[in-house]
């Protein structure tokens, strides 16, 4: 037995699956997930010792990779100085003021725990501002467990939701409506229907996990349009597009501007953090200047704010985003043009530092479109990869990661690693 395996035996006695968020438990691809003793920079190693090249970097916040020297000094520094206080820091303002700073739609900001804690918020907020129950949201796109969110398509395209977890109220899912990603035509068609009933649409702007999906600009344009129209308050989840795609979020890569956004992962720089913020006519809903009740022993704690601040202050530098985005699309063509040559149907793509690959002939534009794809050529390729060293989301339907730190040399041993899988692929 590895020690990654007897770490998993035992985890399964006391923790259920033997992981505290289910993904992490490989049933996607199956076999034994890794337990990591460490990381560094691009890298994190096993409990056995092997070392991975990573693309999921905490699935998604570590944009200056593992143990950023800079991130770990502030976060050691703050916690000499106490961990917790349950009260206002000027960390807090400081981080506020950054994202009003550097994200187009944000005039107010609240600082929470986690990414589902900001998305569960911005619902309330928006349902607490509009007086209205209704909301809208896509199918494959993720907002955290939410009970609200956690919600599949009903019968018929303008029925409302079904839950798509146990114990979530039916009650509850009938106010969530689910339509499909990229299509336009089906936001209209809802709002025609049920327009004068919808508080929000909440969106990825760029869906990150089913695999990642692009945006048509006419889909997120359209959901601006008839949100402005009905007095809908559109809610870009940018937990994970939120300085992954750009250093305005995917709201200043497509120009839209959104009534409230959601963040978490890399404003929190590795920490547990989260934010949801926007119009000051609608945060001025949020208690205790309004009615709209949120609150969190731990929210803004001192730990995540400086992790947070240090790395947002990293990556404001010229050029960090041309940097990355062009890395990253490197890493998309060269593992395309390696499977090509190999004659094996792939595809990828990427926006900013975060990218999709696919066992499709092309990028899929929506959730039916994904399920599509070859989920056993790409289980077959994870744990080939894992196997050369090469650490990718241990599932078909999960966006990677590139972070500042992954040098051309790591790229291009990641390309060669994946063209000789390609190559025993194609044999088989
Ligand atoms: N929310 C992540 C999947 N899209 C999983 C997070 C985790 O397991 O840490």
């Amino acid at each position: 037995m590895t020690r990654n395996e007897e770490l998993f035996a035992r985890a399964q006695i006391t923790i259920p699956g033997g992981v505290n968020s289910p993904v992490r438990a490989f049933r996607s691809v199956g076999g034994c997930p890794r337990f990591f003793t460490r990381g560094e920079g691009a890298n994190v190693w096993d409990a056995d010792g092997k070392r991975y090249l990573d693309y999921v970097g905490s699935w998604g916040p570590l944009i200056l990779g593992h143990a950023d020297p800079d991130v770990v000094l502030a976060v050691q520094e703050t916690a000499a100085k106490g961990l917790s206080f349950g009260a206002p820091t000027e960390g807090e303002i400081e981080l506020a003021e950054l994202l009003v700073e550097r994200v187009p739609s944000m005039e107010m900001v609240r600082l929470v725990s986690s990414g589902t804690e900001a998305t569960m918020s911005a619902i309330r907020l928006a349902r607490g501002f509009t007086g209205r129950d209704a909301f809208i949201k896509f199918e494959g796109c993720y907002h955290g467990h939410g009970d609200s969110l956690l919600v599949k398509a009903g019968s018929g395209l303008l029925t409302f939701g079904n839950p798509s977890s146990g114990g979530v109220p039916a009650d509850l899912a009938q106010h969530t409506l689910v339509l499909d990603y990229n299509d336009a035509a089906q936001l209209h068609e809802a709002f025609a229907t049920h327009g004068d009933k919808i508080a929000a649409v909440i969106v990825e702007p760029v869906a990150g996990n089913m695999n990642l999906i692009a945006p048509k600009p006419e889909f997120l344009q359209a959901m601006r349009d008839l949100c402005t129209k009905h007095g809908a308050v559109l809610i870009f989840d940018e937990v994970m597009t939120g300085f992954r795609v750009g250093p305005g979020s995917a709201q200043g890569l497509y120009g839209i501007t959104p009534d409230l956004s959601t963040f978490g992962k890399i404003v929190g720089g590795g920490m547990p953090l989260g934010a949801f913020g926007g119009r000051r006519d609608i945060m001025h809903k949020i208690a205790p200047l309004g009615p709209v009740y949120q609150a969190g022993t731990l929210s803004g704690n001192p730990l995540s704010v400086v992790a947070g601040l240090v790395t947002l202050n990293k990556i404001a530098t010229p050029g960090f985003y041309e940097a990355l985005t062009a890395k990253t699309r490197g890493f998309v063509s060269g593992l395309s043009a390696a499977a090509q040559a190999r004659g094996i149907t792939f595809s990828a793509q990427s926006v900013g530092g975060m990218f999709g690959i696919y066992f499709a002939a092309t990028p899929p534009t929506s959730f039916a479109e994904v399920m599509q794809s070859d989920k056993d050529a790409f289980n077959g390729f994870f744990h080939a990869m894992l196997d050369a060293g090469v650490y990718l989301a241990p599932s078909a339907f999960e966006a990677g990661f590139v972070s500042a730190v992954h040098s051309d040399a790591d790229i291009a041993a990641t390309i060669a690693a994946a063209d000789a899988i390609f190559a025993t692929m194609a044999k088989g």
